[in-house]
Protein backbone atom coordinates (compact mmCIF):
# COMPACT_ATOMS: atom_id res chain seq x y z
CA UNK A 1 0.00 0.00 0.00
CA UNK A 2 1.28 3.09 -1.18
CA UNK A 3 1.04 6.57 1.10
CA UNK A 4 2.15 8.79 -1.82
CA UNK A 5 4.86 10.56 0.42
CA UNK A 6 7.62 10.26 -1.82
CA UNK A 7 8.02 10.17 -5.47
CA UNK A 8 7.65 7.15 -7.57
CA UNK A 9 6.44 7.08 -11.27
CA UNK A 10 2.66 5.34 -11.36
CA UNK A 11 1.10 2.60 -13.08
CA UNK A 12 -2.47 2.10 -13.16
CA UNK A 13 -2.76 0.21 -10.41
CA UNK A 14 -1.15 2.90 -8.62
CA UNK A 15 -3.33 5.49 -9.90
CA UNK A 16 -6.89 4.23 -9.04
CA UNK A 17 -5.25 4.14 -5.37
CA UNK A 18 -4.07 7.48 -5.56
CA UNK A 19 -7.37 8.89 -6.60
CA UNK A 20 -9.25 6.63 -4.30
CA UNK A 21 -6.86 8.23 -1.24
CA UNK A 22 -6.97 12.03 -2.98
CA UNK A 23 -10.36 12.60 -4.45
CA UNK A 24 -13.30 12.66 -2.29
CA UNK A 25 -15.75 11.58 -4.59
CA UNK A 26 -13.58 8.45 -5.27
CA UNK A 27 -13.25 7.58 -1.87
CA UNK A 28 -15.77 4.62 -1.80
CA UNK A 29 -16.04 3.64 -5.10
CA UNK A 30 -16.07 0.20 -6.01
CA UNK A 31 -15.61 -0.33 -9.65
CA UNK A 32 -12.84 2.55 -11.21
CA UNK A 33 -11.17 1.56 -14.15
CA UNK A 34 -8.00 3.16 -15.18
CA UNK A 35 -6.46 3.61 -18.43
CA UNK A 36 -3.27 5.26 -19.52
CA UNK A 37 -4.47 7.60 -22.63
CA UNK A 38 -1.00 9.83 -23.23
CA UNK A 39 -0.04 10.53 -26.75
CA UNK A 40 2.34 13.38 -25.83
CA UNK A 41 5.83 13.50 -26.15
CA UNK A 42 6.58 13.75 -22.31
CA UNK A 43 4.56 12.67 -19.35
CA UNK A 44 2.11 9.47 -18.88
CA UNK A 45 -1.86 10.48 -18.75
CA UNK A 46 -4.60 8.53 -16.95
CA UNK A 47 -8.48 8.38 -17.39
CA UNK A 48 -9.64 7.23 -13.97
CA UNK A 49 -13.97 6.06 -14.37
CA UNK A 50 -16.24 5.30 -11.44
CA UNK A 51 -18.01 2.92 -13.67
CA UNK A 52 -20.91 2.81 -11.34
CA UNK A 53 -21.52 6.56 -11.50
CA UNK A 54 -19.72 7.36 -14.39
CA UNK A 55 -17.29 10.15 -13.11
CA UNK A 56 -13.85 10.90 -14.25
CA UNK A 57 -10.74 12.58 -14.01
CA UNK A 58 -7.79 12.42 -15.37
CA UNK A 59 -4.43 12.53 -13.52
CA UNK A 60 -1.33 13.86 -15.55
CA UNK A 61 2.35 12.74 -13.96
CA UNK A 62 5.51 14.02 -14.90
CA UNK A 63 8.64 10.80 -15.45
CA UNK A 64 12.03 11.54 -14.90
CA UNK A 65 12.59 11.58 -18.61
CA UNK A 66 10.86 12.15 -21.40
CA UNK A 67 8.47 9.70 -22.78
CA UNK A 68 9.38 9.91 -26.35
CA UNK A 69 13.47 9.43 -25.41
CA UNK A 70 15.18 8.67 -22.30
CA UNK A 71 18.12 11.10 -23.58
CA UNK A 72 15.70 13.95 -22.76
CA UNK A 73 16.56 14.10 -18.30
CA UNK A 74 13.91 16.47 -17.06
CA UNK A 75 13.03 17.70 -13.81
CA UNK A 76 9.51 15.96 -12.74
CA UNK A 77 8.63 19.46 -11.39
CA UNK A 78 7.76 20.38 -15.23
CA UNK A 79 4.65 19.19 -13.62
CA UNK A 80 4.00 21.93 -11.19
CA UNK A 81 4.69 24.27 -13.78
CA UNK A 82 2.07 22.87 -16.12
CA UNK A 83 -0.50 22.98 -13.23
CA UNK A 84 0.35 26.81 -12.45
CA UNK A 85 0.11 27.71 -15.48
CA UNK A 86 -3.64 26.03 -15.88
CA UNK A 87 -5.07 27.70 -12.95
CA UNK A 88 -3.37 30.87 -13.90
CA UNK A 89 -5.20 30.51 -17.19
CA UNK A 90 -8.05 29.45 -16.22
CA UNK A 91 -8.89 32.73 -14.41
CA UNK A 92 -7.50 34.77 -17.51
CA UNK A 93 -9.59 32.91 -20.37
CA UNK A 94 -12.46 30.70 -18.16
CA UNK A 95 -13.81 28.11 -20.21
CA UNK A 96 -10.72 27.47 -22.37
CA UNK A 97 -8.50 25.63 -20.22
CA UNK A 98 -9.39 22.12 -17.96
CA UNK A 99 -10.33 22.93 -15.00
CA UNK A 100 -7.44 21.41 -12.11
CA UNK A 101 -8.88 19.60 -8.84
CA UNK A 102 -5.46 18.91 -7.28
CA UNK A 103 -1.64 19.47 -7.63
CA UNK A 104 0.89 17.46 -5.91
CA UNK A 105 4.67 18.41 -5.86
CA UNK A 106 5.68 15.69 -4.15
CA UNK A 107 4.00 12.82 -6.85
CA UNK A 108 4.71 15.24 -9.31
CA UNK A 109 1.16 15.01 -11.10
CA UNK A 110 -1.69 17.25 -11.32
CA UNK A 111 -5.51 15.62 -11.42
CA UNK A 112 -8.18 17.70 -13.69
CA UNK A 113 -11.51 17.63 -15.51
CA UNK A 114 -11.94 14.56 -17.92
CA UNK A 115 -12.10 16.48 -21.29
CA UNK A 116 -12.38 12.73 -23.41
CA UNK A 117 -15.91 13.69 -24.97
CA UNK A 118 -13.45 15.82 -26.98
CA UNK A 119 -10.70 15.27 -29.35
CA UNK A 120 -7.36 15.99 -29.68
CA UNK A 121 -7.40 18.64 -32.73
CA UNK A 122 -4.69 17.50 -34.45
CA UNK A 123 -6.12 14.11 -34.90
CA UNK A 124 -9.63 15.80 -36.30
CA UNK A 125 -7.61 17.90 -38.04
CA UNK A 126 -6.22 14.79 -40.00
CA UNK A 127 -9.35 13.43 -40.48
CA UNK A 128 -10.25 16.84 -42.29
CA UNK A 129 -12.81 18.22 -39.33
CA UNK A 130 -13.63 21.84 -38.98
CA UNK A 131 -14.35 23.90 -36.25
CA UNK A 132 -16.19 27.21 -36.84
CA UNK A 133 -15.79 28.68 -33.33
CA UNK A 134 -11.69 27.83 -33.24
CA UNK A 135 -10.44 31.14 -34.52
CA UNK A 136 -13.48 32.88 -32.23
CA UNK A 137 -11.87 30.85 -28.86
CA UNK A 138 -8.21 30.69 -29.91
CA UNK A 139 -7.91 34.30 -30.18
CA UNK A 140 -9.73 34.61 -26.79
CA UNK A 141 -7.19 32.53 -25.10
CA UNK A 142 -4.09 34.39 -26.72
CA UNK A 143 -5.49 37.97 -25.90
CA UNK A 144 -6.26 36.94 -22.24
CA UNK A 145 -3.49 34.76 -21.44
CA UNK A 146 -0.76 36.91 -22.97
CA UNK A 147 -1.87 40.51 -22.52
CA UNK A 148 -2.76 40.25 -19.74
CA UNK A 149 0.26 38.87 -18.09
CA UNK A 150 2.53 41.03 -20.06
CA UNK A 151 3.87 44.51 -18.38
CA UNK A 152 1.26 46.37 -20.05
CA UNK A 153 -1.22 45.44 -17.75
CA UNK A 154 0.60 44.20 -15.09
CA UNK A 155 2.29 45.61 -12.40
CA UNK A 156 6.16 45.68 -12.70
CA UNK A 157 7.13 43.71 -9.40
CA UNK A 158 4.25 41.20 -9.77
CA UNK A 159 5.39 40.29 -13.08
CA UNK A 160 8.67 40.00 -12.30
CA UNK A 161 7.78 37.62 -9.14
CA UNK A 162 5.46 35.52 -12.09
CA UNK A 163 8.88 35.47 -14.09
CA UNK A 164 10.63 33.78 -11.31
CA UNK A 165 8.03 31.31 -10.52
CA UNK A 166 7.99 30.43 -14.33
CA UNK A 167 11.44 30.13 -15.01
CA UNK A 168 11.49 26.49 -16.72
CA UNK A 169 14.99 26.69 -17.76
CA UNK A 170 15.06 22.44 -19.06
CA UNK A 171 12.11 22.47 -21.01
CA UNK A 172 13.42 26.36 -23.06
CA UNK A 173 16.17 24.25 -23.55
CA UNK A 174 14.45 21.72 -25.58
CA UNK A 175 12.92 24.52 -28.29
CA UNK A 176 16.15 26.13 -28.27
CA UNK A 177 17.40 23.18 -29.13
CA UNK A 178 15.32 21.41 -31.69
CA UNK A 179 13.25 24.49 -32.45
CA UNK A 180 15.81 27.05 -32.96
CA UNK A 181 18.95 25.20 -33.65
CA UNK A 182 19.41 21.58 -35.02
CA UNK A 183 16.51 22.06 -38.03
CA UNK A 184 19.13 24.11 -39.85
CA UNK A 185 22.21 22.36 -39.51
CA UNK A 186 22.82 19.05 -40.81
CA UNK A 187 25.15 17.51 -38.06
CA UNK A 188 22.40 16.68 -35.34
CA UNK A 189 21.55 13.22 -35.37
CA UNK A 190 18.23 14.03 -34.23
CA UNK A 191 17.48 15.61 -37.34
CA UNK A 192 15.40 13.11 -40.25
CA UNK A 193 15.20 14.32 -43.27
CA UNK A 194 12.20 12.00 -45.47
CA UNK A 195 14.56 10.38 -48.25
CA UNK A 196 13.93 12.37 -51.24
CA UNK A 197 13.92 15.95 -50.17
CA UNK A 198 17.73 15.86 -49.06
CA UNK A 199 18.89 18.18 -51.44
CA UNK A 200 15.68 20.69 -50.91
CA UNK A 201 16.81 20.93 -47.07
CA UNK A 202 20.53 20.92 -47.69
CA UNK A 203 19.89 24.39 -49.91
CA UNK A 204 17.05 25.59 -48.31
CA UNK A 205 18.15 25.27 -44.86
CA UNK A 206 21.20 23.73 -43.92
CA UNK A 207 23.63 26.08 -46.05
CA UNK A 208 21.08 29.16 -46.29
CA UNK A 209 23.24 32.04 -44.38
CA UNK A 210 20.62 34.57 -44.31
CA UNK A 211 18.08 32.40 -42.85
CA UNK A 212 20.62 31.35 -40.12
CA UNK A 213 20.92 35.10 -39.60
CA UNK A 214 17.41 35.34 -39.14
CA UNK A 215 16.98 32.60 -36.94
CA UNK A 216 20.09 33.55 -34.80
CA UNK A 217 17.49 36.86 -34.18
CA UNK A 218 14.87 34.88 -33.18
CA UNK A 219 16.71 32.38 -30.77
CA UNK A 220 18.09 35.45 -28.83
CA UNK A 221 14.55 36.96 -28.67
CA UNK A 222 13.08 33.40 -27.53
CA UNK A 223 15.85 33.46 -25.02
CA UNK A 224 15.77 37.20 -23.78
CA UNK A 225 12.16 38.52 -24.00
CA UNK A 226 10.47 38.20 -21.12
CA UNK A 227 7.17 39.75 -22.48
CA UNK A 228 4.15 37.85 -21.30
CA UNK A 229 3.34 33.98 -19.60
CA UNK A 230 3.02 31.67 -22.87
CA UNK A 231 1.90 28.23 -23.07
CA UNK A 232 5.36 27.53 -24.92
CA UNK A 233 3.71 24.46 -26.88
CA UNK A 234 0.56 25.80 -28.55
CA UNK A 235 0.19 23.12 -31.40
CA UNK A 236 -2.98 21.27 -31.92
CA UNK A 237 -2.00 18.64 -30.18
CA UNK A 238 -2.11 20.56 -27.25
CA UNK A 239 -5.89 21.23 -27.88
CA UNK A 240 -8.88 19.48 -27.34
CA UNK A 241 -11.65 20.32 -29.55
CA UNK A 242 -15.27 19.56 -30.95
CA UNK A 243 -18.21 21.96 -32.28
CA UNK A 244 -19.14 23.93 -29.70
CA UNK A 245 -15.71 24.02 -26.86
CA UNK A 246 -12.26 24.79 -27.07
CA UNK A 247 -9.70 23.51 -24.63
CA UNK A 248 -5.84 24.29 -24.68
CA UNK A 249 -4.21 21.80 -22.45
CA UNK A 250 -0.73 20.71 -21.72
CA UNK A 251 1.35 24.12 -20.98
CA UNK A 252 4.19 22.60 -19.62
CA UNK A 253 6.54 24.77 -21.39
CA UNK A 254 4.98 27.34 -20.05
CA UNK A 255 7.57 30.46 -19.05
CA UNK A 256 7.90 34.11 -19.77
CA UNK A 257 8.69 34.54 -23.41
CA UNK A 258 7.53 36.36 -26.75
CA UNK A 259 3.94 35.94 -27.84
CA UNK A 260 4.61 35.10 -31.31
CA UNK A 261 6.07 32.01 -30.29
CA UNK A 262 2.35 31.05 -29.03
CA UNK A 263 0.24 32.56 -32.18
CA UNK A 264 3.28 31.43 -34.19
CA UNK A 265 3.06 27.55 -33.53
CA UNK A 266 -0.98 28.26 -33.82
CA UNK A 267 -0.88 29.37 -37.04
CA UNK A 268 2.00 26.95 -38.37
CA UNK A 269 0.30 24.26 -37.23
CA UNK A 270 -2.68 25.31 -39.13
CA UNK A 271 -0.62 25.51 -42.17
CA UNK A 272 0.35 21.58 -41.35
CA UNK A 273 -3.34 21.36 -41.84
CA UNK A 274 -3.74 23.07 -44.93
CA UNK A 275 -0.90 21.68 -46.38
CA UNK A 276 -2.45 17.53 -46.03
CA UNK A 277 -5.97 19.22 -46.92
CA UNK A 278 -4.10 19.99 -50.38
CA UNK A 279 -1.88 16.73 -50.48
CA UNK A 280 -5.80 15.17 -50.51
CA UNK A 281 -7.21 17.38 -52.77
CA UNK A 282 -10.02 18.75 -50.05
CA UNK A 283 -11.11 21.99 -51.06
CA UNK A 284 -13.68 22.25 -48.63
CA UNK A 285 -11.48 21.68 -45.88
CA UNK A 286 -8.34 23.72 -47.26
CA UNK A 287 -11.06 26.28 -47.25
CA UNK A 288 -11.92 26.47 -43.82
CA UNK A 289 -8.30 26.43 -43.00
CA UNK A 290 -7.55 29.19 -44.96
CA UNK A 291 -10.42 31.38 -44.13
CA UNK A 292 -9.56 30.32 -40.03
CA UNK A 293 -5.69 31.42 -40.92
CA UNK A 294 -7.15 34.93 -42.11
CA UNK A 295 -9.73 35.02 -39.13
CA UNK A 296 -7.05 34.29 -36.42
CA UNK A 297 -5.00 37.13 -37.62
CA UNK A 298 -7.58 39.72 -37.72
CA UNK A 299 -9.22 38.73 -34.80
CA UNK A 300 -6.53 38.53 -32.55
CA UNK A 301 -5.30 42.52 -33.71
CA UNK A 302 -9.07 43.14 -33.01
CA UNK A 303 -9.39 41.67 -29.56
CA UNK A 304 -5.85 42.56 -28.62
CA UNK A 305 -6.55 46.14 -29.19
CA UNK A 306 -10.06 46.26 -27.39
CA UNK A 307 -7.94 44.26 -24.32
CA UNK A 308 -5.33 46.88 -24.63
CA UNK A 309 -7.67 49.83 -24.05
CA UNK A 310 -9.75 47.92 -21.12
CA UNK A 311 -6.80 46.31 -19.21
CA UNK A 312 -3.45 48.85 -19.55
CA UNK A 313 -2.20 49.82 -16.85
CA UNK A 314 1.54 51.28 -17.70
CA UNK A 315 1.12 55.11 -18.61
CA UNK A 316 3.49 55.09 -21.45
CA UNK A 317 0.96 51.88 -22.63
CA UNK A 318 -1.34 54.90 -23.51
CA UNK A 319 0.71 56.14 -25.90
CA UNK A 320 -1.13 55.46 -29.60
CA UNK A 321 1.98 55.18 -31.68
CA UNK A 322 3.68 53.06 -29.09
CA UNK A 323 0.61 50.45 -28.88
CA UNK A 324 1.20 50.44 -32.88
CA UNK A 325 4.75 49.79 -32.33
CA UNK A 326 4.27 47.09 -29.77
CA UNK A 327 1.61 45.26 -32.12
CA UNK A 328 3.11 45.34 -35.44
CA UNK A 329 6.35 43.67 -33.15
CA UNK A 330 4.17 40.58 -32.21
CA UNK A 331 2.72 40.03 -35.34
CA UNK A 332 6.42 40.52 -36.99
CA UNK A 333 7.38 37.41 -34.20
CA UNK A 334 4.49 35.37 -34.46
CA UNK A 335 5.50 35.07 -38.52
CA UNK A 336 8.92 34.34 -37.84
CA UNK A 337 8.12 32.03 -35.07
CA UNK A 338 5.25 30.48 -37.37
CA UNK A 339 8.18 30.04 -39.88
CA UNK A 340 10.16 27.96 -37.35
CA UNK A 341 7.55 26.02 -36.25
CA UNK A 342 7.12 24.83 -40.17
CA UNK A 343 11.07 24.37 -40.76
CA UNK A 344 11.51 22.03 -37.17
CA UNK A 345 8.49 19.36 -37.49
CA UNK A 346 9.84 18.63 -40.69
CA UNK A 347 13.34 18.32 -40.56
CA UNK A 348 14.03 17.83 -36.62
CA UNK A 349 13.01 15.19 -33.66
CA UNK A 350 9.18 15.77 -32.91
CA UNK A 351 7.30 15.65 -36.22
CA UNK A 352 3.42 16.37 -36.99
CA UNK A 353 1.05 13.39 -37.97
CA UNK A 354 -0.65 15.88 -40.63
CA UNK A 355 2.57 15.06 -43.16
CA UNK A 356 3.67 12.00 -42.22
CA UNK A 357 0.97 10.32 -43.02
CA UNK A 358 0.47 11.88 -46.59
CA UNK A 359 0.34 9.07 -48.79
CA UNK A 360 1.92 8.28 -51.31
CA UNK A 361 5.63 9.50 -50.74
CA UNK A 362 5.42 11.61 -53.49
CA UNK A 363 2.75 13.79 -51.93
CA UNK A 364 4.48 13.48 -48.81
CA UNK A 365 7.69 15.04 -50.25
CA UNK A 366 5.53 17.43 -52.06
CA UNK A 367 3.44 18.57 -49.05
CA UNK A 368 7.17 18.68 -46.78
CA UNK A 369 8.77 20.98 -49.70
CA UNK A 370 5.70 23.37 -49.49
CA UNK A 371 5.84 23.76 -45.97
CA UNK A 372 9.91 24.20 -46.14
CA UNK A 373 9.41 26.60 -49.18
CA UNK A 374 6.60 28.95 -46.08
CA UNK A 375 8.52 28.57 -44.00
CA UNK A 376 11.75 30.07 -45.22
CA UNK A 377 9.63 32.84 -46.56
CA UNK A 378 8.28 33.43 -42.98
CA UNK A 379 11.52 33.43 -41.42
CA UNK A 380 13.27 36.04 -43.77
CA UNK A 381 10.36 38.42 -43.92
CA UNK A 382 8.68 38.53 -40.93
CA UNK A 383 7.90 42.28 -41.18
CA UNK A 384 5.67 41.81 -44.68
CA UNK A 385 3.05 39.10 -42.39
CA UNK A 386 0.85 41.52 -40.19
CA UNK A 387 -2.59 40.37 -41.69
CA UNK A 388 -4.17 37.36 -42.61
CA UNK A 389 -4.27 38.17 -46.24
CA UNK A 390 -0.37 38.32 -46.39
CA UNK A 391 -0.27 34.81 -44.86
CA UNK A 392 -2.73 33.26 -47.61
CA UNK A 393 -1.03 34.87 -50.28
CA UNK A 394 2.80 33.56 -49.32
CA UNK A 395 0.56 30.02 -49.21
CA UNK A 396 -0.26 30.35 -52.45
CA UNK A 397 2.96 31.60 -54.14
CA UNK A 398 4.58 28.72 -51.82
CA UNK A 399 1.97 26.47 -54.15
CA UNK A 400 2.90 28.37 -57.67
CA UNK A 401 7.48 27.25 -56.88
C1 LIG B 1 11.38 16.03 -26.29
S1 LIG B 1 9.87 16.78 -26.50
C2 LIG B 1 9.65 17.02 -28.20
C3 LIG B 1 8.59 17.98 -28.54
O1 LIG B 1 7.36 17.55 -27.97
C4 LIG B 1 6.74 18.62 -27.27
O2 LIG B 1 5.38 18.61 -27.46
C5 LIG B 1 7.41 19.87 -27.79
O3 LIG B 1 6.82 20.33 -28.99
C6 LIG B 1 8.79 19.38 -28.00
O4 LIG B 1 9.55 20.19 -28.86
MG1 LIG C 1 2.55 18.51 -24.95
Amino acid sequence: MHTFEQYFLMNSDDVIQYVKAKIDSFQSAQQITCKEIGDGNLNYVYRVLNTETNESVILKQAGTTARISDEFVLSTSRNKIETEALLLQHTLAPGLVPEILLLDETMSCCVMEDLSHLTIMRTALTNFETFPNFAEHITDFLVNTLLRTSDVVLNHKEKKDLVAKFINPELCEISEDLVFTEPFHNNFNRNEVTPGNEQFVQTHLYENEELHLEVAKLKFHFLNNTQSLIHGDLHTGSIFIDQNDTKVIDPEFAFFGPMGYDIGNVMANLIFAWARGRAYSDKEFTEWVENTLFDIMDLFDTKFRAAWDEHATELVAKNADFKEHYIQNILKDTAGMAGLELARRIVGLAKVKDITTIEPIEDRLKAERLCLRVAVELILNPSDFQTGGQYLTALQNALQE
